[in-house]
């Protein structure tokens, strides 16, 4: 990852990663305000704490990463996120994501391959090394950060499975609102959450299977302990918390598709030129930047367009939004 980057976060929001899982782990245990104790404060907590510290992910560098970025700091990632099931407001999944119990867990592989498999969730995080990949991240709402994510190209994991020829999309089931942890919400969307890819949008090498963020596993908030990060579309088809894998004929019904297919396509790449019917997507709001950068051009693919424009060939990006 970009260490020289992070120097540049101010240092009241760098948090040492040890530190800051041990916080976690306060947070799931209830302790209210840990997320604002001083460093000092917490690492006393946290020698004084039976939990065992959290192991690290070892990353090794990506010819896939963005270079030239500066990561959004770890609190902004973690305290300002969309994850329905655990609210609808940007700072309820922080709040409400421990809940989520992510062991025992496992990710089940479904469809149209030549033998569904269940992979044990400590099992997939072994199938390949772990890349660190900081990447641009547009949320359909106009805003936008940049996230050090730690995972494995997703096309491994399908190579793995091996899909029939007549697999031409992929679904994600996230998981079941039925499971305890789950607040009642009514957030308006139905359960479980799901998003799908065409095959070749899956089998492309910047569609992340992403176990971690910041060098650490995944906090809750972000989707733990699996989720998808497609970086040249928009959020909410990076499903989180991820429990099926389904290999599927046609073009599977997603979440946001299903509720409202006038706002959100089926493709939702990242175009400034084609706007929400509600807002503009020319320009986006960084998060967390200081205040005479916080509006910057929307990129067309988020940038990645040299990468991934070529799956579109032929295709009106104005009609397939
Ligand atoms: N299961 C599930 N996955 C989800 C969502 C959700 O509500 N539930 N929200 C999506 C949206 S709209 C966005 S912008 C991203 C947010 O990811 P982040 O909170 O890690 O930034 O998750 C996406 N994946
Ligand atoms: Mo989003």
């Amino acid at each position: 990852m970009a260490q020289e980057k992070m120097s540049e976060i101010p240092a009241s929001e760098i948090t040492p990663k040890q530190i800051y899982m041990n916080r976690r782990k306060f947070m799931a245990a209830a302790v209210a305000g840990a997320a604002a104790l001083a460093s000092d404060r917490a690492m006393h907590l946290a020698h004084a704490s039976p939990v065992e510290a959290a192991e690290a992910l070892s990353t090794v560098k990506s010819q896939y990463s963005t270079p030239g970025l500066t990561p959004t700091s770890l609190f902004d990632i973690t305290h300002y996120n969309n994850f329905y099931e655990f609210g609808v407001d940007k700072d309820d999944p922080a709040k409400n994501a421990w809940r989520l119990k992510t062991r025992p867990w496992s990710v089940k592989v479904e469809g149209l391959v030549q033998q569904e498999r269940t992979f044990d969730i400590d099992d997939l995080l072994k199938l390949r090394p772990m890349e660190e990949r900081v990447y641009r991240f547009r949320c359909v709402e106009a805003w936008s950060m940049v996230i050090p994510w730690a995972g494995y190209s997703l096309s491994e994991l399908i190579k793995e499975c091996e899909p029939k020829p007549e697999a031409k999309y992929i679904q994600f089931v996230s998981l079941a609102s039925t499971k305890d942890e789950l607040l009642p919400w009514n957030a308006g969307i139905s359960w479980p959450y799901t998003e799908g890819l065409r095959m070749d949008e899956a089998m492309h090498p910047l569609t992340l299977l992403t176990f971690g963020l910041y060098g650490q596993d995944l906090p809750n908030q972000d989707g733990a302990p699996v989720r998808v990060v497609v970086p040249w579309k928009y959020g909410f088809k990076s499903a989180k918390s991820i429990v099926k894998i389904r290999f599927v004929k046609n073009q599977p019904g997603t979440t946001w598709n299903e509720m409202a297919p006038n706002e959100y396509g089926f493709y939702s790449n990242v175009n400034p030129n084609r706007d929400h019917p509600r807002w503009s997507q020319k320009r986006e709001r960084v998060i967390g930047a200081p205040l005479w950068k916080q509006s910057q051009p929307t990129l067309m693919f988020n940038g990645y367009g040299d990468q991934v424009a070529s799956l579109y060939k032929g295709m009106d990006l104005i009609k397939d939004y």
